[in-house]
């Protein structure tokens, strides 16, 4: 793996598969034009698709050293997350807002989702406990991007409902529902909101 340094004492360990299989891992200097923020690692930090910040992402990098995971340890596994950090597939409802009133003729449901770096084969979004549907997805910038989804429910009766999404990767993999902790490697379930149609 690659251990990066920072200024600030923080250190990341990156796995060296992560960085040389051709994905756009990145020692980024600039952004949209202009160079990087300070709050955001100026003069230089690094960007690395499908695995999480705290194993990937270090801000006012100052040393690559590459090493093993059974030699060196990174600052937040030290504090008990994971050492490799692998971003899982995920999809989250932007519309509705949670508790809302909407209408229900059509009942429009929005998000994101995102697997990075499989990409998202389809979003799927139920109204209840109702049966999987199809979102429709907005076009794909790239297998590491996040991918807007939209769909509509025709006629959904007055009253208190929720819509439920998951994600389903072009590997096949579809995202759990087991709920789980945000520490060590990311929270899991599914994102389920609850609003009212007038
Ligand atoms: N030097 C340094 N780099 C860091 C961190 C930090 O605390 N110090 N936090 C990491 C984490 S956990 C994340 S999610 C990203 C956040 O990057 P951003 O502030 O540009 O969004 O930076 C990563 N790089
Ligand atoms: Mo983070």
């Amino acid at each position: 793996m690659v251990l990066s340094k920072s200024i600030d004492g923080f250190t990341a360990s990156t796995p060296i598969d992560a960085i040389t299989d051709g994905r756009d891992a990145l020692i980024v200097v600039g952004m949209n034009g202009e160079q990087l923020l300070p709050e955001h690692g100026f003069p230089a930090r690094l960007v690395v698709p499908g695995l999480y910040g705290f194993v990937s992402a270090t801000k006012w990098v100052t040393e690559l050293e590459v090493t093993r995971f059974d030699r060196a340890q990174a600052y937040w596994t030290e504090r008990g997350w994971d050492s490799h950090g692998p971003i899982l597939p995920s999809s989250r409802i932007d519309v509705p807002a949670p508790l809302a009133g909407v209408s229900g003729s059509p009942l429009v449901v929005a998000g994101t989702a995102w697997a990075q770096h499989d990409g998202i084969k389809q979003v799927q979004v139920r109204l209840d406990d109702g049966a999987w549907e199809s979102a429709d997805l907005a076009s794909a910038v790239s297998r590491d991007t996040w991918r807007q989804w939209r769909h509509e429910f025709a006629n959904v009766s007055s009253g208190l409902h929720s819509v439920t999404t998951r994600a389903i990767t072009t590997q096949g993999t579809v995202q759990t529902e087991e709920r789980r902790d945000s520490i060590p490697n990311s929270a899991t379930g599914h994102h389920r909101i609850q609003f009212t149609v007038s």
